[in-house]
């Protein structure tokens, strides 16, 4: 007698054999369904439980100009780019395109004439520079004086995420999708510098004047890529 047939003929007759049967049945089944099952969830819940996540992610820029011009008094100098111009240097950064920023830096060109200048000339006072970022609506403006500079962003996913360690109380699904701008980030990008000029004042027969300034600036896109995990506290007795 072979000795499966052994064990079938004592699976019929013996109580502690179809209990080990029924064992090993259970086993080869409920093992594979069980692990099956959570290797599915890890894919479907995963992200979507509420819970510790932590996000790695980095924001590049990538430049749409190196300008610089002279503004006159009350002017305004509009700039604008569109996500095309940088197709490629886009995909390569990741696609996900969450904001765009200006840096801009001045001088000051007050001039003052008149014969007592040469004694006394009075000093400048200050010009206002400021730019405007406009983006599907959304617009954010910043304004310097000169002599310096100063920067301006506009951005249009919840970047506050990455400054947290490990992000409590939410899903990672919707972690993901507050950090992720999608089409929304691309399109059209309009910029607008403009320069308020101050002369300021100088005693007896000097005069100062101030017909505007001369600006440079960076425009850049941002760009972030990230990743969202669920935190895992690692004991560090272990
Ligand atoms: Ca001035
Ligand atoms: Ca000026």
């Amino acid at each position: 007698m072979s000795k499966v047939t052994d064990f079938v003929e004592r699976v019929k007759t013996d109580s502690d054999a179809r209990i080990l049967f029924a064992g090993i049945l259970f086993f080869t089944i409920a093992f594979p369904v069980a692990f099956a099952n959570a290797a599915a969830g890890v894919e479907d819940v995963g992200l979507n439980a509420v819970g510790d996540y932590v996000v790695n992610g980095e924001v590049e820029t990538i430049l749409l100009e190196n300008g610089g011009e002279y503004i006159q008094d009350g002017d305004e100098w509009p700039v604008s780019q569109t996500s095309d111009a940088v197709r490629n240097e886009i995909q390569t950064a990741g696609g996900n395109v969450v904001g765009i920023r200006i840096s801009m830096t001045y001088d000051e060109d007050e001039t003052s004439s008149g014969p007592t200048c040469f004694a006394a000339s009075g000093s400048d006072a200050p010009d206002t520079i400021t730019a405007t970022l406009e983006h599907n609506g959304m617009t954010e403006t910043g304004s310097g004086e000169n002599p310096g500079s100063h920067t301006v962003e506009l951005t249009w996913v919840n970047l506050s995420l990455l400054d947290s360690e490990v992000i409590s109380g939410m899903s990672g699904a919707n972690i993901s999708d507050q950090l992720t701008a999608g089409s929304d980030g691309l399109g059209a990008y309009d910029i607008v510098i403009g320069v308020t000029a101050a002369a300021g004042n100088a005693p007896g027969a000097c005069s100062r004047s101030d017909n505007g300034e001369d600006v440079s600036w960076t425009i850049e896109l941002l760009v972030l890529d990230f990743t969202v995990a669920p935190y895992l506290e690692v004991d560090a007795t272990l």
